[in-house]
């Protein structure tokens, strides 16, 4: 009698890294979504197919620091392609090193050339400029803004801290540190005052638009080689290596609120690691305005005058590098117990 082994499922990926930050691109094997927006893609993704994210982003094969990218259809064919990020503890919105990453493995696959193209995401379409190097990629994220200003927050064991919340596709409270501690060597003290902060924001209910979580918490400091330096808290309690695009977008949003920088004027985001971003804005049109609420934001619900004012709404423009890493097959083996990744 013929015994047929059992199946075995398999996934193609590429990985790269963003300035440091790694992303795991799923190129075919993932889940098939099927058709609808991608935010309605990625609710698909969350309820029937979650055990494909914790196969790709889970020990033994992935690890908490990868953020995950799924290649879908985009809804419109002259897109380069619509993504869908994932992470150790559920979704993304936007990702900024991600859509870099994304971005030179196009390139890498030879999907892709020089020259603009567009990339779906859950959150909004983001325009991309691919240098002739393909790795250098200018991305122009969704529209951010400051969504409020010097918010007080009771952090058990560290007193009151004041931070602005700030939306650059996904939400961020923004906190100066006291000193010069964003540093490599003073990573374990950094992810505890962070993860307290982002406990105690739950705890007291402080949000983005809506009842937003706000599960991205940036500090900032000053920095001789740049013109400020981050260190930046992601939803599953790890950190960034690259100097997060989403957070120099909610950090520009910020800057422009409060009259620090001008449009067009550059900013250099520098990550813990001594990694760069570069970036500029522009102020977004009253189109661009309107799209956030495909999303449920209405910028003019905020507390900040400059936002309801209109001239808050920003265009981020961030510039950063991505090499790739890896080019692999992953197997789902049915006798594997963790096939779908060590549940954590
Ligand atoms: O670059 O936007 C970003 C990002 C978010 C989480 C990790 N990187």
């Amino acid at each position: 009698m013929k015994v047929s082994a059992p199946k075995v499922e398999r996934i193609s990926t590429v990985d790269s890294h963003t300035c440091g930050e790694p992303t795991r691109t799923i190129v075919s094997g993932g889940p098939d979504l099927g058709k609808g927006t991608l935010i309605q893609r990625q609710q698909r993704f969350a309820k029937e197919f979650d055990h494909y994210r914790t196969a790709v982003i889970n020990e033994p094969r992935g690890s908490d620091v990868l953020v995950g990218a799924l290649l879908c259809r985009p809804t419109n064919p002259e897109f380069a392609g619509a993504v869908i990020f994932f992470n150790n503890t559920g979704y993304l919105g936007m990702c900024g090193h991600g859509a870099i990453g994304v971005a030179s493995t196009l390139a890498y696959l030879g999907r892709i050339g020089p020259g603009y193209h567009q990339l779906e995401t859950a959150v909004g379409v983001i325009g991309f400029e691919l240098d002739e190097d393909m790795h250098r990629v200018t991305i122009e994220n969704v529209p951010s803004y400051r969504y409020r200003k010097a918010v007080a927050v009771e952090v058990p064991g560290f007193g009151q801290v004041v931070g602005d919340i700030a939306w650059g596709g996904n939400w961020f409270f923004m906190v100066r540190s006291e000193s010069d501690q964003i540093r490599p060597q003073h990573l374990d003290e950094l992810l505890t005052f962070t993860k307290a902060i982002r406990n105690a924001l739950e705890d007291q209910e402080i949000t983005g638009h809506g009842g937003k979580v706000i599960d991205h918490i940036q500090l900032y400091w000053d920095s001789e080689t740049s013109d400020g330096r981050n260190f930046v808290l992601c939803p599953g309690g790890q950190w960034d290596r690259s100097p997060c695009g989403t957070g120099t977008s909610a950090k520009m949003a910020c800057l422009a609120a409060d009259g620090e920088l001008a449009p067009g004027e550059r900013w250099h985001q520098e990550s813990i690691i001594g990694t760069y971003f570069e970036a500029n804005y522009r102020l977004a049109s009253e189109e661009e305005i309107k799209q956030l609420g495909n999303i449920g934001l209405d910028p003019k619900q905020t507390v900040d005058d400059s936002v309801r004012a209109s001239s808050g709404i920003i265009v981020p423009s961030v510039t950063g590098e991505a090499s790739v890493t890896a080019e692999s097959q992953l197997l789902l083996d049915p006798d594997d117990a963790f096939r779908y990744g060590i549940p954590v």
